[in-house]
């Protein structure tokens, strides 16, 4: 019988989750899993797991501590690079392995990344692109490329507002220091072995006192681009590999010729553009009257759609012109624990992002309703999930309604899409949103274009139950 045996540099149990102690926390897809595999077995081969030292960055790899059986730190946001340097001037001897995302790297720790590669320090880093904040939900990194729609841009990176898509190969490259400088990917087979190869080739770079070796890696992230796992490699494939080519940029080990590339071999924005397909422009309509700032609290569990929910809610402000603010709070894994998002929307500035007394709740399950029931301010309204949630509210100085979201949204295919419920019935019962703007929203945002018309749909169910439940002849029977 053959059997697929994991590195002996890895935990045979990871001590984090009681009862699942066989797999690591990232989602299916997910690049970071054979990354950290190869570099564990990488470890195991060049025989340097007593003197390895892996850097755990602020990102969804965080949790790398409970899966390498080698010395562990966890670093402060993007300060893998100057933990390192510390670490490796007090032990020269050591095999430091930075790991880092690109929100890490290229964005918070851009200024620690830079100096450690001009100082030349001996240091592994791997660099894992995935063009994305992957752990808080999705938001735009320096690398997301041109047009992509990201949380933070859900019409698309524009380079006027948001600058043209950082390379870090080819920066890193440019400094004289560094001894070996490679962009991989793991989209296919036969990447995968490549990478494989410059994983080792990194860690060995160390262990012969070369200097700074620097090992980008495009990485899937099935979950935030909202592909499917064979989607997001297809996507690296044909898409990332054209803005971001796949080469050695430098490699001064003594039996290689230096090889230096400075050249930045871009797309520009048309090329990128006929890459990327969906309509770029934003709409705006007819402002809502908001007499003062309006604070919705959406709440439940991962994998409602909770943090979407908030996105549609607020890009759909946006488009009336409104000032927005929208304040995600989740655990560290994607699906299953808890999550909340807290929208503020205004039609004058708003101070703070914090506000923790809603004008609306729209409680997905019933620990979150216990949770908020009672900071929801007097007057306020509280919209239920009525499928998860019979609980008492206990208030009668709010207004309380029901809609059975979970449900709906199961019948319409779409489990996901509670939340695309809880929203219409919002617009509905007030004047944050219209309906038609949160339409129009999902329209130009909606990265899954086979789902668009299931959510219209639903979102038309949404709002005729909400009309003849509670707002023909009735407006004020409640559950
Ligand atoms: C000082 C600080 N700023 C911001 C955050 C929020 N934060 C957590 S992870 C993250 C981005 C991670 O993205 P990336 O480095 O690309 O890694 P990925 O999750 O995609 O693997 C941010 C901004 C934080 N934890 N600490
Ligand atoms: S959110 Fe993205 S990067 Fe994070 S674990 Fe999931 S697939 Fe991986």
């Amino acid at each position: 019988m053959n059997t697929i045996e994991t590195s002996s540099v890895l935990y045979t149990h990871y001590e984090r989750k009681e009862g699942n102690q066989q797999t690591t926390h990232y989602c299916p897809g997910c690049g970071h899993g054979v990354i950290q595999k190869m570099i564990a077995s990488a470890i195991e081969e060049l025989g340097v797991q007593n003197r390895a030292i892996f850097l755990s960055p602020v990102g969804c790899s965080v949790f790398s501590y409970y899966y390498y059986d080698t010395g562990n730190i966890q670093c402060s946001h993007g300060r893998a690079p100057a933990v390192g340097t510390g670490v490796k001037r007090v032990l020269p001897d050591s095999v430091v392995v930075c790991y880092q995302g690109d929100g890490d790297l290229a964005g918070i720790g851009m200024t620690e990344i830079i100096h450690a590669a001009n100082r030349g320090e001996q240091l592994t880093v791997f660099f894992i692109n995935n063009a994305t904040y992957g752990m808080t939900g999705g938001q735009m990194a320096p690398t997301t490329l041109l047009h992509e729609k990201t949380l933070t841009t859900p019409f698309g990176r524009e380079s006027e507002r948001d600058g043209k898509p950082l390379a870090m190969a080819e920066v890193i490259a440019s400094l004289d220091a560094p001894a070996y400088v490679r962009r991989c990917a793991v989209s296919s087979t036969k990447e995968l072995l490549r990478t494989r190869e410059a994983v080792r080739i990194g860690l060995k770079n160390q262990v012969d006192k070369l200097g700074f070796s620097f090992i980008e890696i495009l990485s899937p992230c099935p979950t935030n681009w909202k592909m499917s796992a064979v989607e997001s490699r297809n996507h690296i494939e044909q898409v990332m590999k054209q803005f971001y080519p796949l080469k050695t940029f430098v490699d001064k080990r003594p039996e290689n010729v230096c090889i230096k590339n400075n050249s930045f071999p871009l797309m520009n924005d048309d090329e990128l553009l006929s890459l990327l397909t969906g309509d770029l422009t934003a709409r705006s309509f007819e402002s809502p009257v908001i007499d003062s700032p309006k604070t919705i609290t959406i709440a439940g569990f991962g994998g409602q759609g909770i943090l979407s929910g908030g996105t549609l809610l607020a890009n759909s402000a946006m488009a009336h012109g409104l000032d927005v603010s929208w304040l995600p709070s989740y655990g560290p894994e994607m699906r299953g624990g808890k999550a909340s998002v807290t929208v503020i929307v205004s039609d004058s500035s708003i101070p703070s992002p914090l506000d923790e007394k809603p004008d609306f709740l729209l409680a997905m399950n019933g620990p979150s309703l216990q949770y908020y029931k009672d900071k929801v301010k007097t007057g306020g309204t509280i919209i239920v999930n009525s499928t998860l949630v019979d609980d008492e509210i206990g208030r009668d100085d709010v207004n309380v309604y029901g809609i059975p979201a979970t449900a709906m949204a199961q019948e319409a295919l779409i489990p996901s899409a509670a939340s695309v419920v809880m929203v219409t019935s919002l617009a509905v019962l007030s004047e944050v949103v219209s309906v038609f703007s949160l339409k129009e929203s999902l329209n130009a945002s909606l990265k899954r274009r086979e789902l668009l018309d299931a959510n219209m749909d639903l979102m038309k169910t949404a709002e005729n139950y909400i009309t003849s439940n509670f707002l023909v002849n009735n407006y004020n029977k409640k559950v």
